[in-house]
């Protein structure tokens, strides 16, 4: 699966200028912060893939049974005969059930990564023989021109993972309109947000015991040295997860276990121990702040769905 803003690794030497952008301007703030879109190299995909079969993290488990057992739900409620429209849609791994159960009549992925999105609408394509996959090549972070054929068909957005919460509010506010503009005024939206819960299974799903997620955290700094003539020491630092209760929200770091200095690019960084990079956000909401955050991008959410432990909720909303 890829997520926000997959980049293929560029060629040997060659180097990205938004990722030395971003890293360089992220470490010379006052608190370091870099992109999270920046974890998925191949690499960083790959350590993903691995995240979402850990027994910690139950977000990708529990939205794929929760999507199969109220798919009926979702035809009635959007009604059959749909365009889907799948918004960084990776390996489309989800996505079958939700054609299925809504008998869709085409489908669009639209993803930044050209080689994986054939890859995997090739797949679907043979899987559902007779329905047009059209897949469109492209950054869902803004609108995007829809292939002519679905036109005149109604909509159905689908924006499955709940990456809407690896955005602060204000841009998720941002992709939300920005949806309404791709699909058109009466389009529908199925989002899959994660639920505010205790921190006793928030940390370990983003802090699990084989060290995945931190190895995932860690190759971002192995992606810097490795494409932007690094030389950060990353054995000197550790990957850290802890719940931010004013933010609602998972917050990872990569914390200096000790004093360090290195250059990237030719720019020299020193960081104090105990000093973090912080690498990523990922907002957790309740059924209240869900329908708010939908509201103010545009969508009146219309039904609602959630699995019998309230630990991820799946939202119908309509534009
Ligand atoms: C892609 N995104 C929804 C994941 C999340 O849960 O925020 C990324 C992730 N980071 C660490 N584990 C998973």
């Amino acid at each position: 699966m890829l997520r926000l803003d997959e980049t293929p690794a560029p060629a040997a030497a060659m180097v990205d200028p938004a990722f030395l952008a971003d890293v360089l301007a992220g470490l010379s703030a006052e608190r370091k912060a870099i992109p999270a879109r920046w974890f998925y190299d191949r690499r960083g995909s790959e350590l993903f893939e691995e995240i979402t079969k850990l027994p910690e993290y139950y977000p990708t488990r529990v939205e794929t049974t929760l999507l199969a057992e109220v798919g009926g739900e979702v035809a009635e409620a959007a009604g059959k005969g749909r365009a889907v429209i799948e918004f960084g849609s990776g390996s489309s791994a989800k996505t079958p059930t939700l054609l299925r159960s809504i008998d869709a009549a085409a489908y669009v992925p639209i993803d930044i990564s050209g080689d994986f999105l054939r890859e995997s609408a090739a797949g679907l394509a043979q899987a559902f023989p007779g329905l047009p996959v059209l897949p469109v090549e492209g950054n869902f972070m803004r609108p995007v021109a829809l292939p002519q054929i679905v036109a005149d068909l109604p909509k159905l957005g689908f924006f499955p993972g709940s990456t809407i919460g690896n955005l602060v509010p204000r841009s998720g506010v941002d992709l939300l309109r920005g949806m309404i503009e791709t699909l058109g005024l009466g389009a529908m939206l199925l989002i899959g947000m994660d639920r505010v819960k205790g921190e006793d299974v928030l940390v370990p799903a983003y802090d699990d015991r084989q060290g995945v997620t931190a190895a995932f955290n860690l190759n971002l700094l192995h992606r810097i040295n490795r494409e932007l003539h690094g030389d950060v020491p990353v054995e000197r630092f550790r990957h850290v997860a802890c719940w931010n209760d004013s933010w609602a929200r998972i917050e990872m770091h990569l914390e200096a276990t000790e004093d360090v200095a290195f250059a990237i690019a030719g720019h020299r960084f020193t960081m104090a121990k105990g000093e973090t990079i912080h690498s990523e956000n990922s907002h957790k909401y309740d059924a209240r702040s869900a329908r708010q955050l939908l509201a103010a991008g545009g969508w009146t959410p219309i039904r609602e769905w959630t699995d019998p432990e309230g630990l991820f909720s799946l939202v119908l909303a309509e534009a």
